[in-house]
């Protein structure tokens, strides 16, 4: 792999006749189209004043109307092969307002759009920020048919060359570099966050990785199978969508005493061994019960996905604990496996790796076209175990993940924390620069039952900033605005325990201590990560 440097990518500033300098010896915002950067073109740099700002993303976006303080704003797009089109913005504070830092933040799903709520959240704490398209426009996959580099630049690339560039972009407008720069993400953004720790160790300080997609050709290969097996042949979820949540409670009932607090959380729902049959009609089907179809698809779910030749683990199932504990189709297995016409990101097999728009899901192979996939598109992936580059150079690396997320499992980010922990040589030498905090009934990235607001950015700057490690990270829950508990969120393998005292809701009477770890199932097999 090409590595490109800072000092290899330098920097011609033009000279501006006329130009008045900034009293930080910065370029003016409006002048720093003049900058110079191979394969970049910056198409704008505007002041924009403090007040609503409306993202011009496609209609539907999840983002509206946003607040932000007065910046300098840069639109640019990087072109390092000839069928790139990355485009990107970087949002500058004013001199007097900028904390000295820049962060890039990360995509959700297939990105195809920039990031302009985590850009704003960056923004209002002083940062510089950056946030990129990835390469493309749009949610769906079928740019990658027949583009075999804008894939390349959706799976790592494109955020790499971002923060080069915005890099030298805030140094022009500063006069000085950033004395840090951070990458924020989660799902798509924790893959992005982890692919950056691994590739482009220089590129980042500090980096967070929330509910890291990283594993992400065999998390394909699990969506296709979770939907296989929970589909009928007239393409319906087998378990109709209001069951979900009463599956939940049910394994919620059967397994929340187990790590010692009856809190309505399940601490880990390794421990938990429910079996949906418990659920089954007694005779007819009414909606507190599980036919026996539905029954078995439920144990799917968990089970993960396997080989049928060898029995291997392709795959983590979803934990118990996530079926439906919300609203909303991402509160649950609506989202990504059951509410689809067809499997999730089934257009990945389509367009990414056999070019045949009409490829029949029903004809997968799995260990023939898991092994092909593996192959063929490594690159989408970012499961290297050996950080040693990013440690070397310092960085610091804080993983978090839900205990009840529906899209990723959080078994296979704990696979995966593992081996970085035995590839590194250890608990202690890990934690030295990289920790994993698990949060009991989170969802993916947010929501649900447990505590799921925290500042992992903050424990990260004093980390990088003040030498000072995360040994608990304060998490808060809240009904309708109002925080009604806080927890602290431990280090991975560290559990909160009630101290036997006081309030359950303050975090105030929880430590963070080892706990036994789970006995593992009978049936298990060997872990996803190679
Ligand atoms: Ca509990």
């Amino acid at each position: 792999m090409v590595r490109h440097t800072l000092a290899g990518l330098l920097v011609a500033t033009v000279p501006l006749v006329g130009q008045v300098a900034t009293p930080a010896g910065g370029t003016p915002c409006t002048s720093l189209g003049a900058l110079t950067i191979p394969t970049v073109t910056i198409k704008s740099a505007s002041l924009v004043a403090a007040g609503p700002f409306t993202p011009p993303n496609r209609p539907g976006a999840e983002e509206t109307t946003i607040s932000l303080p007065a910046h300098c704003r840069v639109e640019a797009t990087a072109r390092p092969t000839s069928d790139s089109e990355i485009r990107f913005e970087v949002w500058i504070p004013p001199a007097d307002a900028w904390n000295g830092k820049f962060e890039g933040v990360g995509n959700g799903g297939y990105a195809g759009a920039i990031a302009y709520a985590a850009l704003a959240a960056g923004l209002r704490r002083g940062y510089a920020v950056a946030s990129t398209d990835t390469g493309h426009t749009g949610d769906d996959m079928k740019f990658g048919q027949g583009h075999p580099e804008k894939i390349i630049d959706w799976a790592y690339r494109a955020i790499h060359v971002t923060t080069e560039a915005a890099k030298l972009i805030v140094r022009d407008a500063q006069g000085r570099f950033a004395d840090h720069a951070y990458f924020v993400g989660c799902s798509t953004g924790g893959h992005q966050a982890l692919s950056e720790a691994q590739r482009y160790p220089e590129d980042y300080d500090g980096i967070i990785a929330g509910d890291p997609a990283h594993n992400r050709i065999r998390q394909t290969f699990g969506f296709l199978s979770s939907w296989i097996a929970t589909h009928g042949a007239d393409g319906k979820a087998i378990i109709p969508h209001a069951k979900l949540p009463v599956i939940t409670k049910a394994v919620v009932d059967a397994c929340d005493a187990i790590d010692g607090l009856k809190d309505g959380i399940i601490d880990d729902p390794r421990r938990c061994h429910f079996d949906p049959s418990k659920l089954a009609c007694k005779s007819v089907d009414d909606p507190g019960c599980l036919t026996p179809p539905q029954v078995e698809a439920a144990r799917k779910m968990y089970d993960g996905t396997k080989s049928p030749r060898t029995g291997e683990l392709i795959y983590s199932g979803w934990p118990r604990g996530s079926e439906g504990f919300g609203e909303t189709a991402i509160q649950g297995w609506g989202q990504y496996v059951m509410n689809p016409a067809e499997p999730m990101r089934v257009d990945f097999f389509r367009h990414f790796l056999f070019h045949d728009p009409n490829w029949d899901y029903r004809t997968i192979d799995w260990d023939r076209d898991l092994a092909y996939a593996e192959q063929k598109l490594s690159f989408m992936n970012a499961v290297e175990r050996d950080l040693t580059p990013f440690k070397k150079r310092g960085g610091k690396l804080l993983m978090y993940t839900g205990w009840a997320d529906p899209v990723v499992p959080p078994m296979d980010t704990i696979a995966y924390y593992d081996a970085v922990v035995k590839a590194m040589g250890g608990l202690e030498k890990t934690r030295e620069f990289n920790r994993f905090f698990l949060a009991p009934g989170m969802g993916h990235c947010r929501e649900g039952t447990g505590p799921n607001q925290f500042d992992m950015l903050a424990a990260l700057e004093q980390w990088v900033e003040k030498g000072v490690a995360p040994d608990r990270v304060i998490a808060s829950h809240a009904t309708g605005g109002k925080v009604d508990r806080t927890r602290p969120l431990c280090p991975y393998p560290l559990v909160a325990r009630h101290k036997g005292m006081g309030s359950i809701d303050d975090a105030a009477n929880f430590a963070c201590v080892a706990a036994p770890p789970p006995a593992l199932p009978a049936k298990s097999t060997t872990s996803a990560m190679r």
